[in-house]
């Protein structure tokens, strides 16, 4: 078995129930348990502002699947919330990205572990602290650290 994480992000048809089904359903894929959830956070759109906010959070969970393995079964997650992809940055319904998988540096045309942006990224990086603050992103550090450069990003954590 090994330790994941992974990204949920959406901004268009309820955001915050798409992002809660989504990770229900993280925990029903084969061999696969959500170990923690972070709370959602109201996050303001980075790469292309003209788009409403996003609804964002992140997983871990632990797999018996492979990376390609666990990639292919969240982009099915996706499909199956209607996800389209008009172009890049596009408002979404359900975007799920592998940001970590224990032990795996993988380059590969159809993905790339470390993701490639996740130490930048406050959509990421503050959800993230909350779960796993002592993980250390290879090159970069940790993430606790990381995440106290992404104060100004407008991210919010939605508290219910
Ligand atoms: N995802 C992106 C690009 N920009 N901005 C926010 N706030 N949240 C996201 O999930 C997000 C983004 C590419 O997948
Ligand atoms: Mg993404
Ligand atoms: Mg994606």
């Amino acid at each position: 078995m090994a330790r994941a994480y992974i990204a949920l992000g959406s901004n268009l048809q309820q955001p915050d129930i798409q992002v809660t089904r989504a990770l229900s359903e993280l925990s029903s894929l084969p061999q696969t348990t959500l170990v923690k959830a972070s709370s959602l956070y109201r996050t303001a759109p980075v790469g292309y502002d003209n788009q409403p906010d996003f609804i964002n959070a992140v997983a871990e969970i632990e797999t018996g699947l492979a990376p390609l393995e666990l990639l292919h079964a969240i982009l099915a997650l996706e499909t199956l919330h209607g996800r389209e992809r008009p172009f890049p940055n596009a408002p979404r319904v359900l975007d799920l990205d592998l940001l970590f998988y224990e032990g795996a540096s993988l380059q590969t045309p159809e993905l790339t572990v470390p993701h490639p942006r996740m130490h930048e990224r406050g959509f990421v990086l503050l959800p993230l602290a909350e779960i796993a603050a002592e993980l250390d992103i290879p090159g970069h550090g940790k993430v606790v650290e990381l995440a106290q450069h992404c104060m100004d990003q407008g991210v919010e954590r939605i508290v219910d």
